[in-house]
């Protein structure tokens, strides 16, 4: 029923460029790559010394598949260049910087010329087009606001769409609540897991957004799953679409899930993308799943040549129903660096997502322990039951998600239950991993 909430088309809001054909885009990538890859070996000495090292020169660049032959980028490069040692530009053309606050050691700095924070704008308010939502609407941006790029992101595009932007930015959750029934929003942005916690502060304050005027949720800066989205659409009462971008190429507006719901539309006209093997750097056929490799065609800033996203997904390109030829991106599984290894089983923090929302009684709130013992790694699940679940259903709650992680994901876990609302809620993205191993 929520489905049928959000207006469909036929409204774009740049159908030309949405609706190329698949000539078209290749045709446009090849001229936007060799102008891209011939400017940054001009500008950005880091680049040159890497390509003269493995023997290739922008000359080389005959075809689309030439681009195989050029070095990676990785997140190592923009910290060893920190800040500004990857720009094309001078410091001084470049208009906004953000940055990654980064766990460890120095931040990854990005910049933007006037004419990038242009381009930004207009692709971020195509995704929310593409996504359902339209001008006039009032659109609640709860993605934070400041170096992440989530929040000015998602508000340069949203005026650009035309729309009202309430500019809410994370936390302060129950005054987000009153802005949200008060101006009448239409669209929410926000991180899945921020989402969550907004249903369930709503809920506990007596608020049925439900009834509300929101019909469109545009969630992303973090995996979700199948599950939390069932979650999300249910208790909101809205369409849940996934949103895909990093800092490093742009920030959100990278990709976006069309009415289809199913994969990402990557706006190729932009970006081109590719799939490699993490372990050998090998170029992977459409439909097989491995790290997404991101070379953008419309940056004159920061331009990013085959940059690492350490994102773990597999490409579409087979025809989506709605028409766009641009390929898509199936729903990101994790980040390499988020894999856990269970007795030899690969696991993503997604995985367990999906298996727990299967099981009645579960609630969305949970994170994932990950201590050694002996050689091995175990993982503990704390988990908080929903509320309406009695105490004495406990024992049995703890067996079924034994039972469903196994069955699903291939492992055995051990699960902990929490009182419900003990678990740390979050306001941005979530930290579902907590790692006790021993640092070796
Ligand atoms: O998270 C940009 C963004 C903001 C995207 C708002 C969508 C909405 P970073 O902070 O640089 O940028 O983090 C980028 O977040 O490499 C993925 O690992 C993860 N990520 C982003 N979107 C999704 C998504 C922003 N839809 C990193 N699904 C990326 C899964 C996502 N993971």
């Amino acid at each position: 029923m929520s489905q049928a909430r959000v207006r469909s088309a036929p409204w774009h809001f740049d159908p030309a460029a949405e609706f190329l054909s698949a000539d078209a885009i290749a045709a446009l990538q090849l001229d936007r790559l060799r102008a891209t890859i011939a400017r940054t070996y001009a500008a950005v000495p880091r680049f040159r010394s890497r390509c003269d090292a493995a023997g290739v020169h922008p000359s080389d660049l005959r075809r689309l598949d030439d681009l195989t032959r050029f070095p990676f980028t990785t997140k190592a490069d923009l910290r060893e260049a920190y800040p500004f040692g990857l720009f094309a530009v001078p410091r001084a053309e470049v208009s906004r910087l953000h940055a990654s606050s980064g766990t460890t050691g120095r931040p990854t700095v990005v910049g933007y010329t006037a004419a990038d924070l242009d381009r930004w704008a207009g692709l971020m308010a195509r995704c929310f087009a593409v996504a359902g939502a339209r001008p006039g609407d009032v659109i609640h941006n709860a993605y934070g606001y400041g170096l992440f790029t989530g929040g000015l992101g998602a508000h340069d595009g949203a005026e650009r769409l035309g729309a009202t932007v309430v500019p809410a930015s994370g936390g302060g959750t129950e005054r987000q609540i009153v802005l949200l029934r008060d101006f009448g929003a239409d669209v929410l942005c926000a991180t899945p897991s921020y989402a969550l916690n907004i249903a369930e502060v709503a809920e506990r304050q007596g608020v049925d957004l439900r009834a509300s005027r929101l019909r469109l949720g545009m969630f992303g800066a973090e995996p979700w799953s199948e599950g939390m989205r069932a979650a999300l659409q249910t208790r909101l009462g809205i369409t849940a679409r996934d949103v895909y971008g990093l800092s490093e190429i742009m920030g959100p507006g990278v990709a976006v899930e069309c009415e289809a719901g199913s994969g990402l539309h990557g706006w190729e006209d932009h970006f081109l993308f590719e799939v490699i093997d993490p372990a050998t750097g090998a170029v992977l056929e459409p439909g097989r799943t491995g790290e997404l490799v991101i070379t953008t065609l419309t940056k004159d800033a920061l331009p990013m040549i085959r940059y690492r996203t350490r994102d773990i997904t597999r490409l579409d390109r087979t025809p989506c129903p709605c028409g766009r030829n641009h390929v898509r991106i199936m729903r990101i599984t994790g980040r390499d660096d988020d894999m856990m290894i269970l007795r030899g089983v690969n696991v993503y923090p997604t995985q367990i997502e999906a298996a727990l929302t299967d099981v009645p009684g579960a609630s969305p709130h949970y994170r994932l322990v990950l201590r050694r013992a002996g050689a091995m790694d175990t993982l503990t699940i704390e988990l908080e039951p929903d509320p309406a679940l009695a105490g004495p259903a406990w024992p049995t709650l703890s067996a079924a998600v034994i039972h469903q992680v196994k069955s699903l994901v291939g492992v055995t876990v051990a699960v902990t239950l929490q009182a419900p609302g003990s678990l740390p809620r979050s306001a941005g993205k979530a930290v579902r991993l907590c790692d006790l191993r021993p640092k070796d």
